[in-house]
């Protein structure tokens, strides 16, 4: 399954309906006025976020996106109602641009944030409104006005606290499925995750913070090699990066570390000053010399790096991580919040 993060849609608004010619109709009341109703205006297409979505898949299912059109004035002074709004749900983090010009329209980041779109036609008004003292039984009435027809361009960057990030099989899935409810697929190959999963960590000061695990990262990345840059956005958003490295596998974990940042300071700026936190996992079955040798280099290259030793299987040091994690999110939204 490819994991679906762009799309595209046509918002259709509705045109409004029409303005009725009409005149009164009376026993007794020989010559009536104008009595023709306005149309109403036509829906309006709706995008609004809803924390149940957490994909664009259907919603670039159906291309089109129609509101219904303003119902027609009658006779008697009846107003038309307006058509049904099109409403098309989209996940927490959808950021919608308009596709012809590329301006952002907007950037749906909480529960029930909602944006029109497309806007309705104007109704078209009645005879009824057409009186004056000149013109005592108006014939005239106008049509509805068209709905706005809007293309769009649609992304999702899906908003986690911390992304997790590393080589392909660095265990990245593992551990996540160890200290939270997710359960993605875990095996022993790269490119098992294809799509970003998100785990719900409760923290320790009554709060909950989101980890998400991405597809493993390969040289390239940044240029769309692999699975590469379509993920590397969803991480422009998190406040901290974990980072993974396999320390039971024999190839260099220092070259392994920094084939993996050569991709993150290529790919932006923003992403590769975020926070890093480091941890050499798969303990359980530590290949020594290349954990030796990296501990050699963060002391001597990256003094102040933040760096654990865990094994998610059998969870060891997954605790002391998760709670440094918390700590260190917790220190940053104060920081924000100054
Ligand atoms: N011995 C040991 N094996 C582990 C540990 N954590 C993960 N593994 C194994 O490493 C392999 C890869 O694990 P995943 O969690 O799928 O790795 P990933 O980083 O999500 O891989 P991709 O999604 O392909 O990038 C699996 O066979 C896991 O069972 C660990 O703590 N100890
Ligand atoms: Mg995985």
């Amino acid at each position: 399954m490819k994991f679906i993060d762009t799309c595209e849609i046509l918002a259709v608004a509705g045109d409004g309906g029409n303005g009725c010619m009409s005149f009164r109709r009376e026993k007794f009341v020989p010559r009536g006025g104008p009595d023709g109703g306005n149309g109403g205006p036509g829906g309006d297409v709706v995008l609004r976020a809803d924390s149940t979505k957490h994909t664009l898949m259907d919603v670039r299912y159906i291309y089109h996106r129609k509101a219904e059109r303003g119902i027609h004035g009658k006779g008697k002074d009846m107003h038309g109602r307006k058509g049904e709004d099109a409403v098309v749900i989209v996940p927490i983090g959808t950021v919608v641009r308009n596709f012809e010009t590329g301006e952002v329209i907007a950037d749906l980041t909480k529960q029930d944030e909602e944006i029109i779109v497309a806007k309705g036609g104007r109704g078209g008004r009645g005879n009824a409104n057409f009186t004056s003292p000149t013109h005592r039984a108006p014939r005239r009435h106008e049509e509805g006005f068209p709905g706005e027809q809007v293309k769009l361009a649609i992304e999702l960057k899906l908003i986690a606290d911390v992304g997790i990030i590393g080589l392909p099989n660095a265990g990245k899935s593992t551990l996540i499925s160890t200290v939270s409810a997710a359960k993605p697929k875990v095996a022993d190959y790269p490119f098992t995750t294809l799509t970003p999963n998100l785990g719900v960590v409760k923290g320790l000061y009554g709060n909950a913070y989101v980890l998400a695990d991405m597809p493993g990262l390969i040289e390239g990345a940044h240029e769309g090699v692999g699975l590469g840059i379509q993920f590397l956005r969803h991480i422009e958003r998190t406040k901290l990066l974990l980072h993974l490295i396999d320390a039971s596998d024999e190839e260099s974990m220092v070259e392994r570390y920094k084939k993996l940042r050569i991709e993150l300071d290529k790919f932006s700026e923003d992403v590769s000053q975020k926070p890093e936190i480091i941890a050499a996992t798969k303990m359980d079955s530590v290949y020594q010399e290349n954990l030796d040798e990296f501990k050699q280099f963060l002391k001597s290259e990256k003094p102040d790096a933040v760096f654990f030793e865990i094994s998610a299987i059998a969870k060891q040091g997954t605790d002391s991580l998760i709670k440094h994690l918390d700590e260190a999110l917790n220190e940053l939204t104060e920081i924000n919040d100054e």
